[in-house]
């Protein structure tokens, strides 16, 4: 997947070539375009924003030197991302369909945002990462990035688990211990070194339950509407939890 990058800081996304998804670059997985919207102002002062039109605080982003830098990688009908908190909000399902695409534009907004114009003719989709404010779309463009990259297949190198990710999915993950078996004075749960395959499948359910209901009752309800065939012994370790 190539992904170009719109950004006033392109130094920022070093915390992601940086990364694992760095050397998904260097193995020809990815193909990062980190574009410096400076670099398109045809300012003598490479002024890149100005004062609104209708009054209101702060600054907008010059239009024309985001269409600069968007002509010069021929983005004209291909798919573009605006990272904004007036965007629908990310989530799972638009990662897994974004995993699917070839190429990835997205446009890092400052100030108050950009020109208008920039989005109806580049006809922008607009995503927030959730209800809260940054100083910059980077940060939001970098959590899209990663969440998006690392569904792509050989990514997570080794780690193969983006794929089979929360067996019972719809719940959250349960919980996970490593060595030492005793670290002091807390204990690994017995049930995880007794080698019964069955229990522990059933423990990691209950746990997932557990956690799922405390924390995300929405998601629990959800789970609970739609529960699907389970063994007995799921089914009573369900009943348990409701109880
Ligand atoms: C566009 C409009 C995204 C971009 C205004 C970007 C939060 C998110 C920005 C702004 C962002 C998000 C400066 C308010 C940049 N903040 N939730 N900031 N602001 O995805």
């Amino acid at each position: 997947m190539r992904i170009n990058v719109l950004t006033l800081f392109p130094e920022m996304f070093s915390a992601v070539t940086g990364s694992i998804l760095g050397k998904a670059a260097e193995k020809g997985l990815l193909e990062f375009n980190f574009i410096n919207i400076r670099d398109f102002s045809n300012d003598k002062h490479k002024k890149a924003d100005d004062y609104p039109f209708g009054g209101g605080p702060g600054m907008v982003m010059l239009a024309d030197p985001i269409f600069g830098a968007l002509n010069s990688i021929d983005a004209k009908g291909k798919k573009c991302i605006y990272m904004s908190p007036r965007g629908k909000v990310l989530n799972q399902t638009m990662i897994q369909e974004l995993s699917q695409e070839g190429e990835l534009t997205i446009l890092c907004g400052h100030y108050e945002g950009v020109d208008q114009r920039v989005l109806d003719y580049w006809e922008m989709e607009e995503v927030s990462i959730g209800d809260y404010v940054l100083t910059g779309g980077e940060l939001a463009a970098m959590v899209l990035i990663d969440s998006v990259a690392r569904l792509i297949p050989g990514v997570l190198a080794g780690e193969d688990s983006a794929m089979e990710e929360s067996i019972y999915s719809g719940l959250l993950e349960y919980p996970q211990y490593t060595k030492p078996r005793s670290y002091e004075g807390m204990d690994v749960p017995e049930v995880l070194v007794s080698g019964n395959h069955k229990l522990i499948r059933l423990w990691k359910f209950e746990q997932s339950l557990e956690l799922t209901k405390k924390n995300r009752p929405d998601l629990f309800d959800t789970f609970v509407k739609n529960h699907g065939d389970f063994t007995k012994d799921e089914q009573k370790v369900l009943e348990k939890v409701l109880k």
